[in-house]
């Protein structure tokens, strides 16, 4: 008897802690924030999907899930006042740059890569499913 009535309490607070954990279980749209300092890519339009955030001074995307995935961008660059996007692995060749959100405040994302994107020499074309590097440009030391 007093064995069964204490599995039965456990197995109460078992699912107790179960819908706790499903209520907690929610995230906030944490990722739809690009922090300053950070450049910002998500595999959906819009800022959704499988999100990357870089804070390093460049970096190639190969080996991550965002490389030639991205179909959204943002750049908030801390001391940096824009970012430079790549297609090749090697921040060389075509590219555009989007400026950073709290240093500069315009052109800082791009929503929709297909349609262009950001500024630059090449931002007239599709960046959908395209980026492979970025680089901080504009830095103040
Ligand atoms: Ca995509
Ligand atoms: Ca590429």
């Amino acid at each position: 008897m007093g064995i069964s009535k204490k599995a039965v309490a456990l197995a109460v607070a078992f699912v107790g802690m179960l819908l706790a954990g499903i209520g907690a279980a929610v995230p906030a749209q944490a990722a739809a924030d690009c922090n300053v300092g950070y450049t910002c890519l998500w595999m959906e339009d819009n800022s959704s999907g499988t999100y990357i955030g870089k804070s390093a001074d460049y970096d190639s995307l190969v080996g991550t899930k965002l490389n030639d995935t991205a179909s959204s961008a943002e750049a908030n660059g801390g001391s940096c006042s824009s970012t430079y996007y790549y297609d090749t692995s090697t921040r060389s060749g075509a590219y555009f740059y989007l400026n950073s959100k709290s240093l500069v405040t315009a052109n800082y994302q791009d929503p929709n890569l297909t349609n262009g994107a950001g500024k630059g020499t090449n931002a007239g074309e599709n960046w959908d499913n395209r980026i492979s590097s970025y680089k901080f440009s504009g830095c103040s030391s």
